[in-house]
C-alpha cells in the first residue's frame, strides 16, 4: 500500500503544468543530452498516469523542480555519503529540490544489468522513485512498486506498478 508525506502535501490542483531544470551537473561526467533524455523519460512515466505535464526549462528561476548532482555536504543539512548508502533525495511538494549523489556509479545509457561496476546504479530507476516523492508519495509496502524503499544495484525498475498508479491518481 502506498503512502503520502505527513499532511499530504501536493502541488496545487490548478497547476498541472510543472517545469523542471537540470541545474548542477558539473560533479558528474555523464553526457548532458543523455541526462536530459533520462529525466524526460522518468517524468513521462508519471505524466502518463496523471493529468500532470512536465516541461524542461533551462533556468532554475523558471523551474518548479530543480535537479542537481552533489558530493558530500551540499547546503541542505542532508550530506551525501559516497558510493551506495543514500543515492538521492527529493523534498516533498512544493519544495521541488531533487538532489543526486555525484559519487554513485550512475548508468544513464545502456543496460545497467550488464554494467562492469558491481555498484552501478540505474539513473532512470532512481529518478522515477524520487519524482514520486517530489509529487507527494511516500514509501509503499508493495515490493514490486517504484515507491518501495529499496533498489538493488545493477537493476532497472522503471515501470509504475498498479500501487504507484493508484497512489498518484489519488493525489492528481
Ligand atoms: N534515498 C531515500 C529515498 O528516496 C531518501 C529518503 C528516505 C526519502 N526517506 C525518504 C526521500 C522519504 C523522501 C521521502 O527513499 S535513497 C531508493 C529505493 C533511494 C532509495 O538514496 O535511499 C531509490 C533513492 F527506494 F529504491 F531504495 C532511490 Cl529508488
Ligand atoms: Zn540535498
Ligand atoms: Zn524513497
Amino acid at each position: 500500500l502506498f503512502s503520502y508525506f505527513p499532511g499530504t502535501p501536493t502541488w496545487p490542483g490548478d497547476k498541472t503544468d510543472l517545469t523542471y531544470a537540470i541545474t548542477d551537473t558539473s560533479a558528474v561526467s555523464i553526457d548532458v543530452s543523455a541526462l536530459k533524455a533520462v529525466f524526460a523519460r522518468a517524468f513521462g512515466r508519471w505524466s502518463a498516469a496523471t493529468t500532470l505535464n512536465f516541461t524542461e526549462v533551462e533556468s532554475a528561476a523558471d523551474a518548479d523542480i530543480t535537479i542537481g548532482f552533489y558530493s558530500g555536504a551540499h547546503g541542505d543539512g542532508e550530506p551525501f555519503d559516497g558510493v551506495l548508502g543514500t543515492l538521492a533525495h527529493a523534498f516533498s511538494p512544493t519544495d521541488g529540490r531533487f538532489h543526486l549523489d555525484a559519487a554513485e556509479a550512475w548508468v544513464a545509457e545502456g543496460d545497467v544489468t550488464e554494467a562492469s561496476s558491481d555498484v552501478a546504479v540505474d539513473l532512470e530507476s532512481v529518478a522515477v522513485h524520487e519524482i514520486g516523492h517530489l509529487l507527494g508519495l511516500g514509501h509503499t509496502s508493495e515490493a514490486d512498486a517504484i515507491m518501495y524503499p529499496t533498489i538493488k544495484t545493477r537493476t532497472k525498475k522503471v515501470e509504475l506498478a498498479s500501487d504507484d498508479v493508484e497512489g498518484i491518481q489519488s493525489l492528481y
